[in-house]
Formats: structure tokens, C-alpha cells, sequence
């Protein structure tokens, strides 16, 4: 048996682990001692992820429709094919006709290669990632406030904080590994915890402090805060004056955001909104953590920003166990937007607007005219498909039949794109739409890089041999890039494309394979001699003097009536992983929770009369689902929540495809919805 370490392949906790083969299969999964993250720990979808690389419904040879069946193809074949209709539409139709999906569970090199594919080569900055349904608006809201939009500080922290605010994010469930340092901070350093949830999560029963408020109302419960902070006096004049500007108009705008006035908005008693103002300002070490509870929302942009002048207005940033640290999803979500798999920026957020940078891509990459016009997000790409816009999209490891906002609509659309080609390791809903599959490598099957979400670049090692023929993503993008006659993306190991993108990339400047050994390097990490950076923002911001955003609180975009009583708001669980490919081939996890589910109050349940585990019809205006209820205490009346990981009740035939206006991020956590006994 040989054991190889790499990184998991699931969360942004990014936790080292080995993988053990018998040279041909995966056999099993175990932590690294030694990792800073993983320290002899690992959650449950950690210690079963060598299970579904050995599926035997893996995809192992490409595929290409023929009247409306999929029929096995060659590489040759089915490589042609792709680049003949991908030139074709761009001859004709121009670049813009052309969209790329990327995919945050492949590496920073295959994020990379896919970002050049579609500028170099076919010149159209639509590309874009599962980012957009995600974090897109603490991009935004983080760099509007400091100048860049990941987390401020790291993972170990946790244990030396004073006081932990968690608001939007299920903590234990989602991110398990970060939860356990929450954990181990409260009850054996004597933190206090401040929980703002909806649901009535694992963290919310050691909390000094929990509130439950309505969904999408965090603006006026933070405006809330600072209200009473700066009235009680509670505020860091010295660390307002010396490096923050725009603190007079914050005082303008909380002004209205008494207690009271938030507690009629919020549902937070004022007595809560008091206590955690004094809690969260009279600490020195306060630490924010955050996650989808409050950037999917229609004012997403808005809610971080808000968190920000939060964190500012008390000078809980720039040094150890403080800080605002939204929770990075996927294994390599933060990659995925390092590398620039985004339609405005190349990697390391350098703007596809700016000329220089334009200039520096160009000599790098020996083409002319690189795109400077700002491409599509994932719901524009969707839509323009729909329209006829988009003639040829490419999609590399994601499935938006089940993870976009409304489905009925991204089915509609994706059933009318002439030509779509998807790239995956096993065959989606997603994929039932293309006209050419093709077998990509999974996370033990490659060599790589996954950024974590506290910034950390680390490796990922190849354990054993692909199915069948299937070929590592970034081989395949480089093939593609080859038969179109372009000659810079001929590469003989991702270390090559690594070298590339650090040279190219400042922030990554002095990353290399020899320097992730063993356990990885933060970000920004300019030089070869620089020994990573755990902590932003220190001396000043990355922009040089914070900014205070005030905002004001907006209502989510679609409100419950008469009809459509229920607010409905939507999420993930412990045991599956998004649309469940992964997870439900692996035996543990889905023996855990088989089925879809819609979590609902005691209370309602009784006024509806409906029984634990009956079967329910949840209807919103823009489709219908049916699944069982879980009656509890978990969400409060008036709220359902339901998990949005499976095809046979998704979720997302529910949700409403409205985004945030400058972020363009989809509000997952609110729509109205109806329930029928059936
Ligand atoms: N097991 C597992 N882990 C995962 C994932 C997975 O699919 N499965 N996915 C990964 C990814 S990509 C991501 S992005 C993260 C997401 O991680 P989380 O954000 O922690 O997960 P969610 O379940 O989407 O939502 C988090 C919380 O937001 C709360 N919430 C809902 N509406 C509101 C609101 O209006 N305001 C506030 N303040 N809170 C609200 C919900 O009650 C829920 O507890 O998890 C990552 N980890
Ligand atoms: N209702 C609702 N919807 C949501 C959310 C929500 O909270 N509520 N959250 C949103 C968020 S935060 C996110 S991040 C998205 C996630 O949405 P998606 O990214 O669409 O979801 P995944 O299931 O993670 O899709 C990843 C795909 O990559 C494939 N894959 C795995 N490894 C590889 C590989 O090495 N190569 C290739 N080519 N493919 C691979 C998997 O089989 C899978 O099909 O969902 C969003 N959708
Ligand atoms: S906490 Fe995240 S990275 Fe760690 S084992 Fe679990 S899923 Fe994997
Ligand atoms: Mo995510």
C-alpha cells in the first residue's frame, strides 16, 4: 500500500490528508498529524473521499450526441469537434458568442489554463465560476472596504480569540475543521460567541449571545451594532482617525438603527442587539466569521460591507484573532478567483480593463488583441444561451442544472445552446444537455495546486492512474489549445503552468512546487525568499486607508403574501457535498441522509397538521417540489429550510433567479414559497 499526501479535495478548510492505493484503487483516507489545518483530524467527508475516484459510473472515454444518444468517441474525434464548432461560431458570430464555465473543484493550473483558453485563444472574457454563486459579493464588499476580498486573517487563530461573531455560516456542518477550533476557543480558552443565525445551528447552543433573525435583514442588524457602539462610546477613535476614512457618513446612516427600530425589522430583541454591540467592541481579539447566511442575498455586497464597518469601526483588524473572514467554500474556490477564472479580472485580480496589465498578458502569452471588455457571469451566461447569444459554451466541473437559481429556466436555456461541451468526472444533469462529454481526472488521479480559504496555496498529488481514458482537465484544455494552432499552452507538468501564473500573478510571485513543501504557503507571497502571509492588512490596508461603506437596509427582492406564506431559504448539510455526485457514491454519506428534506417548525407542522416525515408539496412562482418534513425546532416559525444537494427535490426549482446589482450574486436565502399537504 502506498500513501501519498495531498489535499481534501471537498471544503476550504483545506485539510492535508493521505490518500492510500493499492497502486490501482483508492483504499482509504487518513489525516496528516502535522498539518496546520487537518492536525490529526479530519471530518467525516475527509475520511470517505477516496471512495467515489473508484465509482464505476466514473466517465472514462469522451462522448459525443448523435440523434439525441450519447455515442463513444475518440479524443481525436471529439477534440475536433470542439474546435471546429468553437472557431466556427467565432468566425462567424464573433468571440462574445463563445462562454467558459471554470470549475473551483479543479486545480489553480487548470483555473489558469481555462482563463487563458478563453482570452488568448478564443478572445472573450466570459469566463466565469462558481465564485459568482458564492463569495462574488465579499469580493466586492471586502475590496470596496480594504482593498482585497479574502479572509483578513487565519484558521489557528480561532483559539486565541476573545470574542467570535458567526453569522450566515453553519460553521460545524460546512466548514467542520474551522468549527472545531470555534469550539475548542469557547471551551477551553473561555471565548464568548456571538451566533445571528436564522436556523438554529450545532454553534447556537454555546453561545454567549444567539439571535434569530428574519432572513435578509443582517444590514439592519449590523447598522444595529455600530448604532449602539458609537452611542455607548465604544468605538477605537484612534484607529478610525489614523487608518480609515468616510467615518462621519457611517454616523449619518446608523443614526436611524435604534434597537428598537431594528428590533421591528430583525425580529432581535433590543436587549440582544445591546449586549452584542458591548460584547463584540469591549474585546481587544473579535473575531467575524462569515459565510453564504450573508452574501447571497440581493444586498450580499451590501451585508459584507456593512460586517466591514463593523469590524473598523472597533479596530478589530490587522493583527492576530480578529479580523473579517468570510468562509471560502470549495477546496479551491479561492484558486479558482486567484487564477482569474473571473469575467473583469486575470489572476491576482489584475483588471482585464487596464491596459498595462493588457500589455503584460499579451507579451507573456505572444497573441494581439486580448478582450478588454468585461465578460458574462454564470447567470448572464446561462441566460445569454437562452437567448441565442451564446452559441458554444464550455463547462468544466459544474452542474447548474442543480446549483444555478431556478432550474426550470437553466434547463430551458441550456436545452437551446447550439453547442455545449462539458467536461466532468461523471455525467451530470448538467451533462444529459451536451453535445460532447469529456472524462476529466479527478483530485487523486493529478498533480496540483488547491488554494484553501485562509489563503494557504498547497499541493495535490497524483495517487494513482485516471479511468479508462480519461485525462487530467489540464491536458485536455491544453489539447484543445493545441489543435486550434496556438502554440503557448504546451506544458509537460502543472509545476510548468504553476512558474507561468506566479510570474504573471504578484500576489502568487514567489510560489513554486519546491516551496509548497510540505504544508503550503499563504498568499501574498511576492518573492522567493518570502515566507507567506498569515495576516492582512497590518500596517495599513491593501488599499492604504479602509473606507467605510454605509449602507442602508434594503428588503430581498421577493416578499411572502398571502399566497406564498413561508420564507423560504436554502443551504447545505454535514453529509452531501453540492449536487451530490461525489457524495452520494460514497456508502457512508448517503446512508447518513438519503433523501431530500424540508426542515419546518414545530408549530407550523401542528397549525398545518402535517406528521414528522410526511410527504409535503412546496410550491414557489416558479415551480414545485415534493419531499419530506422534519418538524423541529431548527427554523424558526414562518421559515422553511430546505438542503438544495438533491436532483430528485431540488431546491433550486424554487429559488429566484435575483442578484445583487453589483455583485451579481443569485439570493439563495430568500424566496417565498407555499405548502400543500398532499
Ligand atoms: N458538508 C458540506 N460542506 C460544505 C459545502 C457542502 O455542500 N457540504 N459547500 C461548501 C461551499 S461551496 C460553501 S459556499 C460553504 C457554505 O457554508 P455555509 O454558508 O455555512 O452554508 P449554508 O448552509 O449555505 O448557509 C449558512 C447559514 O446561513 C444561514 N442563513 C440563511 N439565511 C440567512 C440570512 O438571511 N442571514 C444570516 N445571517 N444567515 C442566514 C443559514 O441558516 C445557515 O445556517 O460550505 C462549504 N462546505
Ligand atoms: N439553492 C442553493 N443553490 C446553491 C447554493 C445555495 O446555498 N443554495 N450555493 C451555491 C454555491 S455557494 C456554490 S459553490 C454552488 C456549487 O455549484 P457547483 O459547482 O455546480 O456544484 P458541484 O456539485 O460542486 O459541482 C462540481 C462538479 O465538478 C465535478 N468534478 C469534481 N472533480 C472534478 C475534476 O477534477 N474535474 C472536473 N472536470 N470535474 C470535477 C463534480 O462531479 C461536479 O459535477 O452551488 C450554488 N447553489
Ligand atoms: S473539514 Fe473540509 S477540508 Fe477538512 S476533511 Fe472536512 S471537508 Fe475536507
Ligand atoms: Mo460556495
Amino acid at each position: 500500500m502506498s500513501r501519498v499526501l495531498t489535499t481534501c479535495i471537498y471544503c476550504g478548510c483545506g485539510c492535508g490528508l493521505y490518500l492510500v492505493s493499492d497502486g490501482k484503487k483508492l483504499t482509504g483516507a487518513y489525516p496528516s498529524r502535522n498539518h496546520p489545518v487537518s492536525r490529526g483530524a479530519l471530518c467525516v467527508k475527509g475520511w470517505n473521499s477516496y471512495e467515489f475516484s473508484n465509482d464505476l459510473n466514473r466517465l472514462t472515454s469522451p462522448l459525443i450526441k448523435k440523434d439525441g444518444k450519447f455515442i463513444l468517441a475518440s479524443w481525436d474525434e471529439a477534440l475536433e469537434l470542439v474546435v471546429k464548432k468553437f472557431k466556427h461560431y467565432k468566425d462567424t458570430f464573433g468571440s462574445d458568442s463563445l462562454a467558459f464555465l471554470s470549475s473551483a473543484k479543479t486545480t489553480n493550473e487548470e483555473n489558469f489554463l481555462m482563463m487563458k483558453l478563453a482570452r488568448a485563444v478564443f478572445k472573450t472574457n466570459n469566463i466565469d465560476h462558481c465564485a459568482r454563486l458564492c463569495h462574488a459579493s465579499t469580493i466586492a464588499g471586502l475590496s470596496l472596504a480594504f482593498g482585497s476580498g479574502a479572509m483578513t486573517n487565519s484558521i489557528n487563530e480561532f483559539e486565541d480569540a476573545e470574542v467570535i461573531l458567526v453569522t450566515g455560516s453553519d460553521t460545524t456542518a460546512q466548514h467542520p475543521l474551522i468549527g472545531s477550533r470555534i469550539i475548542n476557543a469557547v471551551k477551553d480558552k473561555g471565548a464568548k460567541l456571538i451566533v445571528i443565525d436564522p436556523r438554529r445551528i450545532q454553534l447556537a447552543d454555546m453561545a454567549a449571545i444567539y439571535a434569530q433573525p428574519r432572513c435578509g435583514t443582517d444590514v439592519a442588524w449590523i447598522n444595529g451594532l455600530i448604532y449602539v457602539i458609537i452611542e455607548e462610546n465604544l468605538y477605537d477613535r484612534k484607529f478610525i482617525e489614523e487608518r480609515t476614512e468616510g467615518f462621519s457618513e457611517l454616523k449619518k446612516v446608523v443614526e436611524d438603527y435604534t434597537p428598537e427600530f431594528v428590533e421591528k425589522i430583525t425580529a432581535i430583541p433590543k436587549e440582544k442587539i445591546i449586549e452584542a454591540a458591548r460584547l463584540y467592541a469591549k474585546a481587544r481579539k473579535s473575531m467575524i466569521v462569515y459565510s453564504m447566511g450573508i452574501t447571497q442575498h440581493t444586498t450580499g455586497v451590501d451585508n459584507v460591507a456593512s460586517l466591514a464597518n463593523l469590524a473598523m469601526v472597533t479596530g478589530h483588524i490587522g493583527f492576530e484573532s480578529t479580523g473579517v473572514n468570510p468562509l471560502r467554500g470549495q477546496n479551491n474556490v479561492q484558486g479558482s478567483c486567484d487564477a482569474g477564472a473571473l469575467p473583469d479580472v486575470y489572476s491576482g485580480y489584475q483588471k482585464v480593463t487596464d491596459e498595462n496589465v493588457k500589455m503584460k498578458f499579451e507579451q507573456a502569452w505572444n497573441v494581439e488583441d486580448l478582450p478588454s471588455k468585461i465578460g458574462l457571469t454564470v447567470t448572464e451566461i446561462i441566460s445569454a444561451a437562452g437567448d441565442g447569444k451564446i452559441k458554444g459554451l464550455y463547462i468544466m466541473g459544474e452542474n447548474p442544472v442543480i446549483s444555478d437559481p431556478d432550474s426550470n429556466h437553466v434547463r430551458k436555456c441550456l436545452s437551446k445552446v447550439e453547442f455545449l461541451v462539458v467536461q466532468d468526472i461523471f455525467l451530470t444533469d448538467t451533462a444529459e444537455y451536451a453535445d460532447v462529454i469529456l472524462p476529466g481526472a479527478g483530485f487523486a488521479e493529478k498533480d496540483g495546486t488547491f488554494t484553501n480559504t485562509e489563503r494557504r496555496v498547497e499541493r495535490i498529488r497524483k495517487v494513482i492512474s485516471p479511468p479508462g481514458q480519461a485525462k487530467a482537465d489540464w491536458e485536455i484544455l491544453c489539447e484543445i489549445a493545441g489543435r486550434t494552432g496556438y502554440k503557448g499552452m504546451d506544458y509537460k507538468h502543472p509545476s510548468e503552468i504553476m512558474d507561468e501564473m506566479a510570474s504573471l500573478t504578484p500576489v502568487y510571485g514567489g510560489i513554486n512546487y519546491d516551496k509548497l513543501e510540505p504544508y503550503g504557503i499563504q498568499w501574498p507571497c511576492p518573492t522567493k525568499d518570502h515566507p507567506g502571509t498569515p495576516i492582512l492588512h497590518k500596517e495599513k490596508f491593501t488599499k492604504g486607508k479602509g473606507t467605510f461603506t454605509p449602507r442602508t437596509y434594503i428588503q430581498p427582492a421577493e416578499s411572502t403574501d398571502d399566497e406564498y406564506n413561508f420564507v423560504l431559504t436554502t443551504g447545505r448539510i454535514y453529509w452531501h457535498w453540492h449536487t451530490r455526485t461525489m457524495t452520494n457514491r460514497t456508502s457512508t454519506l448517503e446512508r447518513e441522509s438519503p433523501e431530500p428534506y424540508v426542515e419546518m417548525n414545530y408549530e407550523d407542522a401542528q397549525n398545518l397538521q402535517i406528521r414528522d416525515d410526511q410527504l409535503i408539496k412546496v410550491s414557489s412562482r416558479r415551480g414545485s417540489i415534493i419531499l419530506k418534513v422534519k418538524a423541529g425546532n431548527i427554523v424558526p416559525k414562518g421559515t422553511l429550510f430546505i438542503p438544495f444537494h438533491y436532483r430528485e427535490a431540488a431546491a433550486n426549482i424554487l429559488t429566484i433567479l435575483a442578484v445583487d446589482p453589483v455583485a451579481k450574486i443569485p439570493e439563495y436565502k430568500v424566496c417565498a414559497v407555499k405548502v400543500e399537504r398532499i
